[in-house]
């Protein structure tokens, strides 16, 4: 039996799954299989070659995959994100952790089948960091791969575990056997900041409210922050996002000193995306009624990162910086969508 060549994308239905199989289809030279609980919508499953409703801890599910498909790399965005994982920790144990481990276990499987190795497109997050108090973040400003890995959600925990699998898996697997043979898992993570796409909302994310004003304020709803005006974070916008996964793919092997990568585009206090959404929406009702408990974990969030080894590793750069961002970006295509609904 013939095995299909494909790239497998889990967690398809997810905001970064659309902006990536939409990629891969103006790219038009992969065949893609999304994976995820949620049906994709009939535009999205017209772009992939096959688009699958399954559950990544269905090792039937999974077996199959192996049986039908010869799968050269693997885009893993399945998962629960922070404010979702802190009400359901053992779920997001199950899916974040024990799905991330069987879709290495399924790239080590498949690599041995076709013999190449099978590159594993991880999406980590800035939620691997954990600053002990406000002074601290200020002090430590852009913060590299190494420092402040003291993650203080379950989220965090996950993401900053699946690193450390990735990196074992790819350069530790089986290191006490006789013969010790590479596991064909090429694994390579991006540390995403706060996303914010014009044609998605997030859910169950803690840096969701930037984009939930934006799309607040086009809607002409009135919207309360659930941070502090004073809370920062990096942020990227979606199509930045897409470039640095499909980027990092792409670098060849022998230039990547490390296997986890900050990449970010833009530093903003959530007062000055208040001023940037309020110059787009004059009319805008933005209010400030933080949620302590929320916030707390923005706190414990890096102001900004260091993304210099992305940049010289693999030549990493965002194409959109805060003004293109906004004025490019963000505000045309979501006054747009929000406009027609009128
Ligand atoms: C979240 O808020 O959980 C995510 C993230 C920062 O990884 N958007």
């Amino acid at each position: 039996m013939v095995r299909k060549p494909v790239i497998l994308v889990t967690g398809a239905s997810g905001e970064v799954g659309y902006g990536l199989i939409e990629q891969f289809a103006n790219l038009g030279d992969m065949d893609v299989v999304a994976l995820d609980l949620k049906e994709l919508p009939p535009e999205h499953r017209a772009m992939c070659s096959t688009a699958i409703a399954g559950d990544i801890l269905d090792q039937n599910l999974l077996q199959r995959l192996i049986s039908e498909y010869e799968i050269h790399a693997i885009y893993h965005l399945a998962a629960l994100l922070s404010t979702r994982a802190e009400f359901t920790p053992d779920t997001a144990h199950r899916v974040n952790v024990e799905g991330t481990l069987n879709l290495i276990k399924l790239a080590h499987e498949q690599s041995r089948w076709h013999g190449h190795p099978v590159r594993f497109l991880f999406p980590s997050s800035i939620a691997v960091y954990g600053l002990p108090s406000v002074d601290a973040k200020q002090r430590a400003g852009r913060v590299r791969e190494a420092d402040w890995n003291l993650p203080t959600t379950m989220y965090g925990c996950n993401k900053c575990y699946c690193e450390q699998l990735g990196r074992y898996y790819t350069s530790y697997y089986q290191q006490l056997s006789a013969e010790p043979q590479s596991s064909g898992v090429d694994f390579r993570a991006v540390r995403f900041p706060g996303l914010i796409s014009a044609f998605t909302v997030p859910s169950g994310g803690t840096s969701d409210y930037a984009a939930e004003m934006i799309h607040a304020a086009a809607q002409r709803l009135p919207y309360a922050c659930f941070v502090g005006k004073e809370a920062r974070l990096p942020f990227m916008v979606m199509p930045d996002a897409i470039k640095a996964l499909v980027q990092v793919a792409e670098a060849p092997a022998e230039r990547l000193s490390q296997r986890v990568y900050n990449v970010t585009s833009f530093s903003l206090s959530a007062a000055e995306l208040r001023d940037r959404v309020r110059k787009a929406f004059p009319e805008a009702d933005i209010s400030f009624r933080p949620d302590s408990k929320r916030a707390r974990i923005v706190d414990t969030w890096p102001a900004d990162v260091d993304d210099g080894l992305a940049r010289e590793d693999w030549d990493w750069s965002p194409d959109y910086d805060v003004d293109r961002a906004f004025d490019e970006y963000l505000i045309p295509a979501i006054a747009q969508r929000y406009a027609e609904n009128r």
